[in-house]
């Protein structure tokens, strides 16, 4: 059986509705995932939401509703706008589901029975926005000498409690080896860097049960406790995976910086100490700011991805999410870099190509194109096609932004052409030429809105229709051709604007 590329996003709390900050990390594995279903290898994309412990309890609380009613509610909103960006989930995972609930179970009841979860005492801080426990060397001082969470800043609590541990001192060495001998495993290398510094530092045993947190899976055997939030929440890769051979271990799990210890670290101790493969690859992205600000309920700056699509439809989001920080670094979120972006690189570069070719060969060729010419030397279509392999190892390195240059430079070339070569010109002093040129400028389109599918894909579809390569009959709008209606073959036929201008 080949095994499919299974790729993950976090499962996210659903203590509020999703914002860009989540859109970003989903978009990034669907296009991952679209990449590899493209090149013919079928890939199997997980996201879900994370719906036990503290955080949530309280947030239902404050809504005033009961707590499984409270997670249906917001689980089904992410579950939505994953559907609005065009965003192909092959699972959706919720931890308060049954076929989640009992692999965590299974694997705490295995742990405990080989000896790595034992029973001691919790006395130390807590962090219920980040549902960490802290060390009171991370702790910050605010004011009137609070402590604080070193992340969230917000006020930490103090817990005493019995508690299981999971020895995750005792697999330091075993991570450092494996870390060694895979050193994509982590990536990119610079936040990798500093996971290896901490794990060389000493790791100390971690408490993973609550007796104080009535809202989680209690522990089997003791259903005084509950399961602590994260080491239930990362069980939900494997647990989703239960049943298909083809697809443990993950490919890539893809997270945000603030919680790849989480899972450079935690996550592989767990699953050595249950005898499971690791994952091939964590791969931590950086943060968006808005407007130089981090997102922040109390600053009230969280960009729904809703009104972004509103005013500039949802693939200009997608392209804008991936092309404007390389993934991996922060970047800011401004409104006036992605107008910049969408009509510099959308509505020029891209949308006036399309436009463009399409019209000369309406206009020129009675918007057929000639049978195969002779393809000389001179074919540029051959040239463009040479770099397909180049934009893929780039996708597969997790690139996206620099696939995205690529793609960027060849679409310049091609406006380049169009200029250089004149078809307009050729049509009146070499009609053979002209016939050539545009044979080659659709041809070499047609490539790059193969590669801008999994950026895209609506905009690829309406391309792949403008220049023929599904075939469709000339009354069809691009709606409808993505609703799947067919065809009349070999024409070519200018559509609607791909992106108006914005002012
Ligand atoms: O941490 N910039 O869930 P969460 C970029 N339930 N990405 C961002 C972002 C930003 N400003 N804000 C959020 C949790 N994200 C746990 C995960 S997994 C077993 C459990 C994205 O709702 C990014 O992927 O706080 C980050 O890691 C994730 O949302 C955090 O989502």
């Amino acid at each position: 059986m080949t095994k499919r590329c299974y790729i993950t996003t976090p499962i996210y709390y659903i203590n509020a509705a999703p914002h860009l900050g989540h859109a970003y990390t989903t978009i990034a594995a669907d296009v991952l995932a679209r990449h590899f279903r493209g090149r013919g290898r079928a890939a199997h994309l997980l996201t879900g939401t994370d719906e036990h412990g503290q955080k949530i309890e309280d947030a239902a609380k404050a809504a005033g509703k009961h707590v499984i009613d409270f997670c249906d509610t917001t689980s089904a909103k992410f579950r939505d706008l994953w559907k609005h960006l065009d965003i192909h989930v092959d699972d959706y995972i919720r931890t308060t589901e049954k076929r989640h609930e009992d692999k965590v179970q299974e694997l705490f009841a295995l742990l405990l029975k080989n000896g790595d979860i034992y029973k001691g005492r919790y006395e130390g801080l807590y962090d219920v926005v980040s549902e960490s426990f802290v060390k009171e060397s991370d702790a910050m001082k605010g004011p009137g000498g609070v402590l604080l969470g070193p992340d969230s800043g917000k006020p930490l609590q103090r817990l005493s409690e019995e508690t299981y541990f999971f020895k995750l001192s005792k697999y330091a060495p075993r991570l450092l080896e494996h870390y060694k001998a895979n050193p994509d495993f982590l990536a990119p290398k610079s936040r990798a860097a500093e996971l290896h510094r901490f794990v060389e530092s000493g790791l100390e045993d971690i408490s993973v049960s609550r007796t104080k947190v009535k809202w989680g899976i209690s522990v089997p055997g003791d259903p005084g406790h509950t399961i602590y939030v994260w080491f239930d929440a990362l069980i939900n890769y494997w647990s989703a995976a239960a049943g298909a051979e083809d697809l443990w271990p993950a490919d890539v799990h893809i997270v945000g910086k603030e919680i790849f210890r989480f899972h450079g670290v935690i996550w592989p101790a767990m699953l050595i100490a249950a005898g499971l493969p690791l994952p091939k690859k964590v791969f931590a992205h950086g943060w968006w700011t808005v407007e130089g600000h981090k997102m922040s309920k109390s600053l009230g700056n969280f960009i729904s991805p809703y009104d972004i699509t509103a005013e500039y439809g949802v693939d200009a989001l997608r392209y804008f999410l991936l092309r404007e920080m390389p993934f991996g670094n922060d970047g800011d979120f401004s409104k006036a870099s992605l107008v910049k972006r969408y009509n510099a690189e959308l509505a020029n570069d891209l949308g006036n190509l399309v436009s463009r070719v399409s019209e000369m060969v309406d206009k020129f060729l009675g918007g057929r194109l000639p049978t195969k010419p002779p393809l000389g030397e001179d074919f540029y279509t051959t040239a463009v096609a040479k770099r397909t392999s180049e934009i893929s190892a780039k996708m597969e390195a997790l690139d996206f932004c620099g696939a995205l240059d690529v793609i960027w430079e060849v679409i310049r070339s091609l406006n380049a052409r169009v200029n250089e070569k004149s078809p307009w010109k050729l049509a009146k002093e070499d009609a053979k030429q002209c016939e050539l040129v545009l044979f080659d400028l659709v041809w070499s389109l047609r490539l790059v809105s193969g590669w801008l599918d999994p950026f895209m894909p609506s905009t690829a579809a309406k391309i792949h229709m403008q220049l023929g390569v599904r075939l469709f009959p000339d009354a069809l709008t691009a709606e409808d051709v993505l609703a799947g209606k067919t065809q009349r073959p070999g024409l070519i036929q200018k559509g609607p604007v791909l992106f108006p201008r914005k002012v």
